[in-house]
């Protein structure tokens, strides 16, 4: 083995020693609509889920008030720890910071007694796009906290803002915040599907955060593997820049199948750290997906009513039927049904009553004509669907055979129903009989 060979595989262990650098902050994107993790401070003007002016889809937590914010503690040991996030001061129609400044502060100690804290900063230099936090003492983007020997027990994030003039004013946004042993700062982070996830089958996009480069000039590339062995072995993007991956455009396509559970690695690679290129392995992220297909629902044929029509309930002032829907489950969770009436033109009078709304099958009255569009919906413990079914209630049975597009009226009757009252009589025959032989334009040559 040559001394070069050795080098790289030194290198590769120490990467793989970095790998283990997990983000120890719970729902430190903020991506959680319950905000967990995160404790809001006593003031109420600060939240733990909004949305990011910038991109809607991204959350992120904001504080606007100089006394409040939202705080996180974690539980820590002996180690060299690395915390950082991303910060945003004025958005698009947003008037920036003014005598403000944003802060993510970590104090290391426990709740009676804080041995010390650090603090990263951003004051309002660009605003209307997310910055990361900035240190004070020469880490680019993040900020070390060495309790190898200190001994505390509790890290606690704290993000607000500190004024710093008369007049202060201005919002600040936080995301992705991350703690973790030193390396940290260097790895993709923030995956979704989530570590340990239950998903869908049918997911087929995952996505993270990619590091922040070492000079911002540069741009991370990433590789990622992906498969179901732990750790994945398959490498399906080589060198990429985006921070997501799209299974079904990939080549070959992707598929995940239902009951499985995936594991991936984002590998990321700064291209001047210190010089040279470094490539920081990423943790092992899994998820599962789940087995339980979506229910298929038929709300069943459209119907053709009559009002009066013998139906059974010897009443021909309403009209009873019976919606005819069809469930297919797999069994893998409980599934509800649910009939609703989601559209009608008829007198604002008329009275639909769906006997059994929760059952597959049931009974409806309706006592006037009209156009009713009704819903069947199945919900089981991952999906939703539904399944709409037209019924049309006319003032006789001829109308409701004309309106029926199957009806044999269309086919045959129609042909001698002269007069169009849905009977072949004499009727019919009488107007032919007096139009026998008359005639029908002159561009036949004849006088009409
Ligand atoms: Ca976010
Ligand atoms: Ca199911
Ligand atoms: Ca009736
Ligand atoms: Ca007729």
């Amino acid at each position: 083995m040559s001394h070069k060979t050795t080098f790289i595989l030194i290198l590769l262990s120490a990467l793989s020693v970095v790998s283990g650098a997990a983000n120890l902050v719970v729902n430190g994107d903020f991506e959680n609509p319950t905000g967990a993790g995160w404790t809001q401070w006593w003031g109420g003007n600060s939240n733990r889920y909004v949305s990011d002016p910038l991109l809607p889809s991204n959350h992120c937590a904001g504080v606007w008030w100089h006394d409040d914010g939202v705080f996180q503690s974690i539980t820590v040991g002996p180690g060299i720890y690395e915390f950082g996030g991303k910060l945003l001061h004025g958005a698009l129609t947003e008037a920036p910071l003014f005598n403000r400044r944003g802060v993510i502060q970590a104090e290391i100690g426990d709740e009676t007694n804080i041995w010390w804290t650090q603090q990263l900063n951003i004051t309002p230099t660009s605003p209307k796009e997310w910055q990361s936090a900035r240190s004070q003492d020469g880490y680019p983007n993040s900020m070390i906290i060495d309790n190898t020997a200190a001994g505390a027990t509790r890290i606690t994030l704290n993000l607000f803002l500190v004024n710093t003039g008369d007049n202060p004013a201005g919002v600040v946004r936080y995301d992705n915040i991350y703690l973790g042993l030193q390396g940290i700062s260097k790895q993709a982070k923030f995956p979704h599907p989530t570590n340990g996830e239950l998903v869908a089958p049918a997911t087929d996009v995952i996505r993270w955060a990619n590091p922040d480069p070492n000079n911002p000039a540069d741009t991370i590339t990433c590789d990622v593997f992906f498969d179901t062995n732990n750790p994945p072995l398959t490498q399906i993007a080589d060198n990429i820049t985006a921070d997501s991956i799209t299974l079904s455009a990939l080549t070959p396509p992707i598929t995940l199948l239902p009951g499985i559970q995936y594991f991936w690695r984002v590998d990321c690679t700064d291209p001047n750290s210190g010089g040279n290129p470094v490539t920081t392995l990423g943790d092992v992220w899994t998820f599962s997906t789940h087995d339980d297909n979506p229910p298929i629902v038929d709300a069943g044929a459209n119907q053709y009513l009559w009002i009066d029509m013998n139906d059974g309930d010897n009443d021909p002032t309403k009209v009873t039927f019976t919606l005819d829907g069809t469930l297919i489950d797999d069994g893998q969770s409980p599934v509800t049904t649910q009939w609703t009436l989601i559209y009608s033109e008829q007198d604002p009078a008329t009275l639909v009553n769906i006997i059994s709304p929760a059952a597959v099958d049931t009974m409806v009255t309706i006592n006037g004509t009209g156009f009713y569009r009704f819903q069947l919906q199945a919900e089981d413990a991952y999906a939703q669907v539904s399944d709409t079914v037209e019924v049309i209630v006319y003032g006789s049975a001829c109308e409701a055979a004309k309106g029926d597009p199957a009806d044999h009226y269309h086919t045959y009757a129609f042909i001698g129903d002269v007069n169009n009252d849905c009977q072949i009589d004499l009727e019919d025959l009488a107007i032919v009989a007096a139009t026998w032989l008359d005639c029908v334009s002159d561009k036949l040559g004849c006088t009409p």
